[in-house]
């Protein structure tokens, strides 16, 4: 895009008089390029996968400077020739409204309330990131709809739209906003070896070894219809999960947060799976502990808020 944007400039320059006077309206648009080019590519651009504010600097320039001038200076007058200045001030209007901004630059989620959506909905609310939630009506069918499989192939929640890319797995997109927005420090950094490996190790230990086992006690006792579940599953599933809630009681006894000594994302994935069967914590008073201390973090309450309450 930018390559085109300065193809037209260069014309533009040329139509000014070949740079021995430069027109008001080349001086615009060539600001609306820089404009660009400071948001897309550099610096701003580079830093947007580090900085959450670098990401909204990032969005201010886009949506909000680079479109005027650009519209100001098209090109080197042509528009003043081809358009009112009511005209003008209404196209400005139109593009520098902040639903457009939102509309190009936005992050949403799609969410179902008491479900694994919570997970990146705590994790937006840490990081103190605007997002949209998108309503789906899971036990209402609309996971089904061919409208919503187009955005997740299995018609599960939650998914993301993050800058017009749709992201997957609720676990995956908690451990990459993370690392996007690493200043807010929910992962330690790639620097710090040991934090980082006991932080991986966290992570793909909540998908991967606890809550398949949660899962499988909850679908067999609440989930399926009765006609449906077999309570033969439980005793082996409770026993094994009580288990690794002994290891996990252990290792909390020592430690305020499961990896390192800070609150990072793991514990958004190991909290919010442990609050799935919340009575097995009774005689573990470690993880009872962790668990209400979790759920006091402001960010964790403001996820846990139903969107619309029934009245
Ligand atoms: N591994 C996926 C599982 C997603 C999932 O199964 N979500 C449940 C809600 S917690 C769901 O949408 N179930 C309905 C369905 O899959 O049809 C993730 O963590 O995002």
């Amino acid at each position: 895009m930018l390559v085109v944007l300065l193809a037209v400039l260069h014309w533009s320059l040329r139509r000014a008089g070949g740079g021995e006077r430069i027109q008001k309206e080349t001086r615009a648009w060539f600001g609306g390029v820089l404009a660009l080019w400071i948001a897309l590519d550099w610096p701003v651009g580079a830093l947007a996968g580090y900085l959450a504010s670098a990401h909204m600097l990032q969005y201010l320039l886009t949506a909000l400077v680079a479109p005027p001038l650009l519209l100001l200076g098209v090109p080197a007058g042509a528009w003043r020739r081809l358009a009112s200045r009511a005209r003008t001030v209404r196209a400005l209007r139109f593009l520098t409204h902040p639903l457009i901004a939102l509309a190009i630059f936005q992050v949403t989620l799609y969410y179902t309330h008491r479900t694994r959506a919570l997970r990146p909905r705590w994790v937006l609310e840490e990081l103190e990131l605007p997002y949209r939630l998108q309503l789906i009506d899971l036990f209402g069918g609309e996971g089904q709809t061919a409208a919503y499989r187009r955005i997740h192939p299995h018609g599960s929640v939650p998914a993301i739209d993050i800058d017009g890319h749709v992201m997957i797995e609720s676990c995956a997109i908690c451990h990459w906003l993370s690392d996007r927005y690493a200043e807010k420090q929910l992962a330690p950094p790639a620097s710090e070896a040991a934090a980082r490996m006991d932080y991986e190790q966290w992570i793909f230990y909540v998908p991967g070894t606890l809550e398949p086992l949660a899962f499988q006690i909850l679908l067999h006792s609440v989930i399926l219809p009765e006609t449906q579940r077999v309570p033969d599953m439980l005793p082996w599933a409770t026993r094994r999960y009580q288990s690794l809630l002994k290891f996990l009681n252990k290792a909390l006894a020592e430690r305020d947060y499961i990896a390192g000594d800070r609150f990072s994302t793991a514990d958004i994935l190991l909290g919010s799976t442990l609050l799935w069967l919340p009575e097995m914590l009774d005689n573990q008073p470690a993880l009872s502990d962790y668990t209400a201390r979790l759920q006091q973090r402001a960010a964790y309450q403001r996820a846990a808020t139903d969107p619309a309450p029934r009245a």
